[in-house]
């Protein structure tokens, strides 16, 4: 569908100059102009996103390496996966035939207060405060990237069978014992002069996956020497199964939430009308916390009419957990997804007065991503329908 934008505006502009303006249907006539333009716009952009958010933890990663058959030939996902805390920022996968890791770094005074915290938490260690004027910022992913670039680690030993950890950080703030010149020491430590490498290609043929797999982990952990503290890192790969002809799709994946205020990067995707955000929930919390925290603060933020539209709830059940529920009295996976999504329905509707917001269960272990993809292929295209029809609508009425 191609649409002249500067002929149909010309046409509405020509009608606007015949029609007085005390006529109702010459604000009519301006209010279709808008949309119009605001579709047709929204159209000739190609590009979308499909972000994957939830609780720390939950499986996100993990679903989206499957997703995007981002696995290697052992079945284990190319993207670091782990106990929870695993990601350390947004990671944009992008469908390209050019295998390569791209790092948007921290800013170097983002990294500046990072390390300012970073101290003032040793010293509170140290000193054993434990009331913290302010809430930290620094998540535990943070933590361990910034020691792993310090070189300065937690050792864990066992002494006569005893547990035992020594911090490499207290133990050098020791040697100093004052907040600011620790904290001097942490700025030549960290090194970030010689930290400026923000793009990686793997310079053989052989073994991709396993090139991917190393080096996103050493940079997801702050363990390239070359590489700075990363806010955003971008893999593109080239054996996406999701093709959408024309469209521009990449897919997020997002760090976990949890305590941690101010996710703007979440924010912005919610707010995004090219986004399908997919809110992931463990299958025997769902709705989980998280998951009815952002449909609360869209609903707050006005985007109610967009949650049906841009949403998706992935209950990521694992083995067993939809077989087994009381409710039934043998076992059966399908019974036991269907049961659980009424209850979700029913406790959305009465939490949030919340309906027709799709729902879909995925095994990452055990499934095949294939209705999960179709799903979101239809939804996507939903969105770009909507807007079609809108013009559609427009034009004829001109007619
Ligand atoms: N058995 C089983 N384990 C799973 C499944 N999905 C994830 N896990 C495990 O759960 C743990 C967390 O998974 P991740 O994919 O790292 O979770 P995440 O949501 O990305 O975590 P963060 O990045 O920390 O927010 C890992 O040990 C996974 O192996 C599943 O479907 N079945
Ligand atoms: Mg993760």
């Amino acid at each position: 569908m191609n649409y002249d934008i500067d002929l149909i505006t010309k046409r509405i502009d020509l009608i606007l100059k015949k029609t007085p303006k005390s006529y109702s249907t010459y604000k009519q006539l301006q209010v279709h102009r808008e949309f119009l333009i605001e579709s047709i716009d929204y159209l000739k952009n190609f590009n979308h996103t499909v972000a994957f958010i939830g609780k720390v933890g939950v499986g996100k990663t993990t679903a989206i390496s499957k997703l995007l058959n981002l696995i290697d030939s052992n079945g284990q996902e190319l993207l670091q996966t782990g106990g929870g805390r695993t990601t350390i920022c947004e990671v944009e996968i992008r469908d390209n035939n050019n295998i390569s890791i791209i790092i948007e770094p921290y800013s170097k005074n983002e990294i500046k207060k990072y390390l300012e915290e970073f101290s003032l938490y040793i010293e509170n260690k140290v000193l054993a405060k434990s009331t913290r004027e302010e809430p930290f910022t620094l998540s535990s992913e943070i933590e361990r990237a910034l020691r792993n670039m310090l070189g300065l680690k937690i050792k864990r030993f066992k002494d006569n069978g005893k547990s035992k950890k020594i911090d490499e950080a207290v133990e050098l703030y020791n040697k100093y014992n004052s907040k600011d010149k620790f904290y001097q020491n942490l700025i030549e430590l960290i090194d970030l002069q010689n930290r400026n490498i923000t793009e990686l290609s793997p310079s053989y043929l052989n073994n991709k996956e396993g090139w991917i797999k190393n080096n996103f982990k050493a940079i997801n952990n702050g363990n390239n020497k070359k590489v700075s503290l990363p806010k955003k890192i971008i893999v593109n790969y080239n054996k996406n199964p999701i093709n959408i002809p024309e469209i521009n799709l990449s897919f997020l994946d997002t760090k976990g939430v949890d305590e941690t205020a101010n996710r703007q990067d979440i924010e912005n995707q919610l707010k995004d009308s090219r986004t399908i955000s997919i809110l992931c929930t463990s299958f025997n919390d769902a709705p989980d916390k998280v998951t009815t925290d952002i449909l609360r603060y869209m609903k707050n933020s006005g985007l109610t009419k967009y949650i049906s539209k841009r949403i998706i709830i992935l209950v990521l059940d694992r083995n067993g957990e939809a077989e087994s529920i009381a409710d039934l009295e043998e076992p059966d996976l399908d019974e036991g997804r269907e049961i659980r999504k009424e209850q979700i329905e029913g406790d959305l509707k009465n939490s949030l007065n919340l309906d027709n917001i799709e729902i879909i269960f995925f095994n990452s272990k055990e499934n095949s991503p294939k209705e999960l993809s179709s799903m979101l292929i239809n939804k996507l295209l939903l969105l770009r329908k909507e807007h079609k029809n809108q013009v559609k609508t427009i034009i004829e009425s001109l007619d």
